[in-house]
């Protein structure tokens, strides 16, 4: 908001009075702030459900969106930390790098729709080279997005910030507040890789339609040496085996269940033929877990599949984005191969 004003202006100075005229254009603050949907109901007795299925499956597993209450992300945000987890900073690093050419691919003025959004940091590198006109943060909740999206929209004054709490894991529809015109659809930190392939196929041919046009960012791990993928799933000092075994204390909150997380053990593994790390929680000995209306045995040595983290070729992604009906598909990646960043057009 602004108005062009003309007034005068004077100086006294020992040779008299000075008057001359100024015209200047008088910026107003802007009253822009961001708006909020919360489309995600959580539906207790559903969710109960399908962990209580889980668990009495033939191999017991759970999915891995459980793993993110208040503590595991948390305990998230720290593994991106450690030394051993390379894909978040490897990621960063080929933005950086590249942004000037990724960008080029991209639509100019589009809406920035940003899956799993978090804390907004990633999104918020691409604003300068971007330009988008209208920012959508996407996470399961809106309380996740409220402060960094106040935030952003201090720093970012003119930009329309809009939060959208929705579980896109089973299905990306966004509300039509979204708005018209292309979007460039960004899913940073190979969270990808924690559907199957199958699940991704039709996750990108969601994010296809949801890009009106425009176009998709998203990052990918690469398959590398187990010397190196184990321990980033595997760290040194424990700390995604917390986030793991915490997931026992967030489903005996949801479930109602004992889990006792002193008998349980995090263990990571890469299973090559599915080209995937594996995480598991171990039985340390043999117990009953009880919830209302349902119990396991579980026997020592038994265990729970928590996660499953693919890890694709940058030839076997750009099939499945091909498959997906992408097109002007490009990749850039780091010095050691080790994470792909691919931007891929919606239209034909
Ligand atoms: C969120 N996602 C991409 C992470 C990954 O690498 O699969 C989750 C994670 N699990 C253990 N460490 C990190």
């Amino acid at each position: 908001m602004s108005a062009r004003q003309g007034f005068w202006l004077g100086t006294i100075s020992p040779g008299g009075l000075s008057v001359y005229a100024c015209d200047m254009t008088v910026y107003f603050p802007h009253p822009r702030t961001p708006g909020f949907i919360q489309i995600h109901r959580h539906d207790a007795a559903a969710v109960r459900a399908e962990l209580a299925a889980g668990l009495l499956g033939p191999v017991a597993c759970t999915a891995p969106k459980y793993l993110y209450d208040a503590l595991g992300s948390r305990l998230f945000a720290a593994i991106t930390e450690l030394a051993e987890y390379y894909p978040t900073r490897t990621e960063a690093a080929i933005v950086a790098r590249h942004a000037t050419e990724i960008t080029a691919t991209l639509p100019r003025e589009a809406t920035l729709v940003d899956l799993g959004a978090g804390n907004c940091e990633k999104a918020a590198r691409l604003f300068a080279p971007l330009q988008p006109e209208r920012y959508v943060a996407v996470d399961i909740s809106v309380d996740f997005l409220r402060d960094a999206l106040q935030r952003l929209q201090c720093e970012h004054p003119q930009l329309e910030l809009l939060g959208v709490g929705l579980d896109f894991s089973s299905s990306l529809t966004l509300p039509a507040d979204v708005g018209a015109g292309p979007r460039v659809v960004f899913y940073p930190g190979s969270s990808i890789g924690n559907f199957t392939p199958t699940d991704a196929l039709a996750f990108l041919r969601q994010a296809r339609d949801a890009a009106q046009g425009g176009a998709v960012l998203i990052g990918v791990d690469l398959v590398k040496p187990v010397s190196v993928l184990e321990p980033a799933y595997d760290d040194a000092l424990g700390v995604t085996a917390a986030f793991n075994r915490n997931m026992l204390l967030h489903i005996n909150r949801l479930l109602g269940s004992n889990f006792d997380i002193a008998h349980w053990r995090h263990r990571a593994r890469f299973d090559a033929g599915h080209s995937r790390i594996e995480m598991y929680l171990d039985a340390l000995q043999e117990q009953r877990v009880v919830w209302p209306g349902g119990e396991r045995l579980f026997r020592r040595g038994e265990a729970i599949h928590t996660e499953n983290s693919y890890k694709y070729s940058a030839l076997a992604f750009e099939a499945l984005l091909l498959e997906a009906g992408f097109s002007r598909i490009r990749c850039w990646t780091d010095s050691r191969n080790w994470f792909a960043v691919f931007t891929a057009q919606a239209s034909a």
